[in-house]
């Protein structure tokens, strides 16, 4: 009787451990839906510092999630995560808010975990084809001394590292309209560990411009990006209070951002 129960325990600690293995698998996603665009708005005025986003306001495993604005452009269904279920696993998209600890079951192991906080955004692979997804900031005005920087991770390199490129475009959010500035090769995203990665915009100063990050991996598992910050200098040339962001997001999550650039103390009624 003794040894019946060590039995089960262990085929329990075993049936465990099978659903931590996280192998990639195929869907059901019925008929495919072609290119998608989603998009969205944020803000009536550029900020006027650098501000992360670390994908924490997002509802979970949304794949709109305005002010990004999102293009699948591959259209494939992708892959999802065996033992693990979440909503629009499967379908064809192109990023998503991924929240691990939010999956059934959760997920802990510590290669899936964000850079920062619960959230991070997340490109699954495409099942069949290489993917083309796109993830494209709001409009920034760049003034001077201005960069880009993120973190990206590949979640696991079972089926190769995922792979991506850096864009910025100067007219509108539509992917022909970027100019790649991450060199002439795509860039790969380490599995072992978060990488930041950060890129000069200095030559686009002066200029409001979209900044893009595209997933062309080749059939390997999920890129993973958090904490996006456009980082340029404070407007200058004004000399009284404004409004210079303003947030409108899900339910009740709005806000203004009032900036004052002198040094008298303002009271806000
Ligand atoms: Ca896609
Ligand atoms: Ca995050």
């Amino acid at each position: 009787m003794k040894i019946s129960i060590i039995l089960v325990a262990f085929l329990m600690i075993g049936s465990y451990a099978k659903s931590q293995t996280f192998n990639r698998v195929s869907g059901n996603v019925g008929p495919l839906l072609g290119m998608k665009q989603t998009t969205g708005y944020m803000h009536a005025n550029p900020d006027t510092k650098g501000s992360v986003d670390s994908f924490e306001t997002y509802p979970d495993f949304n794949i709109t999630f305005p002010p990004w604005t999102t293009f699948d452009m591959d259209g494939g269904p992708t892959f999802g995560i065996e033992g693990v279920s979440f909503p629009n696993q499967f379908l064809p998209k192109a990023f998503m808010v991924f929240n691990p600890s939010a999956t059934t079951p959760p997920m802990t192991s510590e290669s899936i975990q964000p850079h920062s906080g619960n959230k991070f955004a997340a490109c699954f692979a495409s099942n069949g084809m290489v993917n083309n997804d796109w993830l494209i900031s709001q409009q920034v005005e760049l003034r001077t001394n201005s960069s880009v920087s993120f973190w990206v991770k590949s979640y696991l390199d079972l089926y190769g590292l995922d792979r991506y490129r850096v864009g910025i475009s100067a007219t509108n959010s539509l992917p022909s309209n970027f100019t790649i500035i991450s060199g002439t090769n795509y860039l790969t995203a380490p599995a072992t560990g978060w990488e930041l990665k950060m890129f000069d915009l200095n030559e686009y100063n002066g200029q409001s411009v979209y900044i893009g990050i595209q997933c062309v991996s080749d059939n390997s598992f999920l890129l993973m990006v958090d904490d996006f910050e456009v980082v340029t200098s404070p407007q200058t040339n004004c000399s009284d209070l404004f409004i210079s962001e303003y947030v409108e997001g899900w339910f009740n999550n709005k806000a203004l951002e009032l900036y004052n650039p002198t040094s008298v103390m303002s009271t806000i009624i």
